[in-house]
């Protein structure tokens, strides 16, 4: 699958993944592993809460034995396997990498990280795919490739990243630099399942996330039942809800779901959460006409369909599947949120009747231009960043604008921004803007509070390796009354 993918996809619209080595001196090798630990972990919950955190750690014994394993603690993946004993630590670390990959193809994660303690696997990676002569791999291009085309960013947590694996309560004794390498793979089969039990059937609201629960029974004692979440549990399938006609919230996030059936009752529903499933077909909704709000995040849907007569929804969520073609929400009016991010749409189309709309959230597709915005008056926050995108345009209309996030595209120059009057957030990171002058073309948006150009041409000192040291101060010259630039808040005088 992961092949295919790189291969339809063309290589000059890959951008490199994103590589920090931020973490690495929290943890210096001659430090407490519990210190480095502790000092890390804070520093992870802080700035990657909103990320799917994945830990890879490759290995090798000095009797030779080698493994690679990976954790993901939020999916309770957890994956070790043994490698031929002839490979390289360097290897290991691919290997890892690679493993975590497919592990989670299956998942789709919107936003993800990796956490590796190899830096030259790191650096095999920011490559761009030229070969490197310290790998045996056959294609490091191709694995590029992959990684580029997920998005992936990947950090750095230095020489001690054993240590988040016992962290995780998953692995025993795993220890990169002279310890033991587990091979188990029975990890993964130790579910066992939860009954779904009532204890009060006149209740309200009933939250049982994370439960273990794989079937949806006993469902029908409820009769004032409003509000029903079964987050993060093993259901297989949608069933037992024929009397629960009084729900408006029903939330399934996370299960192991593949087809949305049984929900012709629930025709008060207003809120329907199907995220992280196995969805591959949006049916089954026919009498839901009140639904408000629709999450089908991360599911492998290939098409838009059977929602149009869905004409109460506000918010529709469509992020990381296999969608295509934005298709059959024309008459979905009061629509006022579509995101529809990590797909794998080539055009902005079918968006004509959405005047409703305020924000929409377009990134990591496999767009080449900004168009068919044309009626979207009310749009507020457009969020188009990791496509192809090579000049800014079409948004002539789109005057009440606040955010523009075109961060991750291939535009050179900045033009056609003046009419956006009330832009307060502009994000243009790792772009290839290279006109200094250009700069200028911000300093006529009064309300602009935030911009981010790092990583564009002219961030870059003329060696092309690090920041320039006067890019900070030539911007806040021409941008004095900006409040940040890139991750930095600017002094007020
Ligand atoms: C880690 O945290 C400890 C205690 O807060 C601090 O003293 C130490 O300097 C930190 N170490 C690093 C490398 O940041
Ligand atoms: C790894 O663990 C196995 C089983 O616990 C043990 O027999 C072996 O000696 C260990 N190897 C090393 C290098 O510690
Ligand atoms: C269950 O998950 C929902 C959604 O994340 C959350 O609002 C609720 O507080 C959770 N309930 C419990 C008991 O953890
Ligand atoms: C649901 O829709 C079907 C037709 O699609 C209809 O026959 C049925 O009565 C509806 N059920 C409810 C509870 O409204
Ligand atoms: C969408 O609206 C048009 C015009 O009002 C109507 O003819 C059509 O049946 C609607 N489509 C759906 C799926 O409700
Ligand atoms: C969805 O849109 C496509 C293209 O506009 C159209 O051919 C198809 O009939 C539509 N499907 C439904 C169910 O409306
Ligand atoms: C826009 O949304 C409002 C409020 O939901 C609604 O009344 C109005 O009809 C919508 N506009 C269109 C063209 O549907
Ligand atoms: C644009 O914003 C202004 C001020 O916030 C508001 O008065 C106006 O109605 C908005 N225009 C549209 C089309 O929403
Ligand atoms: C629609 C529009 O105004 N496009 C303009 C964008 O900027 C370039 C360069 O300044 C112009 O040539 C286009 O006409």
């Amino acid at each position: 699958m992961l092949t295919l993918l790189y291969l339809l996809f063309p290589f000059w619209h890959l951008e490199s993944p994103e590589v920090s080595l931020e973490l690495q001196p929290l943890c210096p090798k001659d430090n407490p592993p519990l210190m480095s630990k502790a000092n890390a972990t804070e520093h992870i919950e802080r700035d990657y809460s909103q990320s799917l955190c994945v830990f890879t750690d490759g290995s090798k014994t000095p009797d030779g034995a080698t493994g690679a394993a990976f954790v993901t603690p939020e999916l309770h993946v957890t994956k070790t396997v043994r490698l031929p004993a002839h490979v390289s630590v360097f290897t290991c670390e691919l290997v890892t990498i690679i493993l975590a990959l497919f592990g989670l193809d299956e998942f789709r994660p919107v936003r993800d990280t990796i956490f590796t303690d190899s830096i030259s696997a790191l650096q095999a990676f920011t490559n761009n795919g030229k070969k490197t002569s310290k790998t045996y791999l056959r294609d490091p291009e191709a694995l590029y490739r992959v990684v580029s085309f997920w998005h992936f960013r990947f950090i750095c947590l230095g020489a001690q990243s054993c240590f988040f694996f016992d962290w995780m309560g998953k692995m025993e004794q795993h220890e990169s630099q002279s310890g033991n390498v587990t091979s188990e793979e029975e990890e993964a089969g130790d579910e066992v399942s939860e009954e779904l039990v009532i204890d009060d059937p006149d209740a309200e609201g009933l939250d049982l996330n994370h439960s273990r629960i794989a079937k949806m029974e006993n469902l029908e004692q409820l009769t004032k039942i409003q509000y029903l979440c079964l987050r993060q549990n093993l259901i297989k399938k949608i069933e037992c809800l024929s009397t629960l006609s009084t729900l408006t919230e029903l939330d399934l996030y996370d299960n192991q779901l593949t087809n949305v059936e049984n929900l012709e009752s629930l025709v008060n529903l207003e809120i329907l959460d199907l995220s992280f499933n196995r969805i591959r077909k949006i049916e089954g909704l026919e009498n839901l006409t009140k639904l408000k709000k629709l999450f089908f995040v991360n599911n492998k849907i290939t098409k838009i369909e059977n929602i149009n007569h869905l004409t109460e929804l506000e918010m529709l969520e469509l992020g990381a599947n296999r969608i295509r073609v934005i298709e059959n929400i024309s008459n979905l009016t009061k629509l006022t949120s579509l995101y529809i991010g990590k797909n794998k749409l080539t055009r902005i189309q079918g968006l004509e009747t959405q005047v409703n709309l305020t924000c929409l959230s377009i990134q990591s597709n496999r767009l080449l231009k900004i168009e068919g915005l044309e009626t979207l008056v009310k749009l507020d926050e457009l969020y188009i960043s990791h496509n192809g995108i090579e000049c800014i345009s079409g948004l002539e209309n789109n005057v009440n604008l606040t955010t523009l996030d075109l961060a991750g595209n291939r535009i050179k120059r900045l033009e056609n921004l003046s009419h956006l009057s009330q832009l307060e957030e502009f994000w243009f990171n790792d772009n290839k803007l290279d006109v200094w002058d250009d700069v200028e073309q911000l300093a006529s948006l009064k309300t602009l509070r935030t911009v981010y150009l790092e990583r564009n041409p002219i961030w870059y000192d003329p060696c092309g390796e690090t920041s320039d040291p006067s890019y900070r101060r030539k911007v806040l010259i021409a941008l004095p009354g900006l409040e940040q630039l890139d991750a930095t808040l600017c002094r007020t005088t």
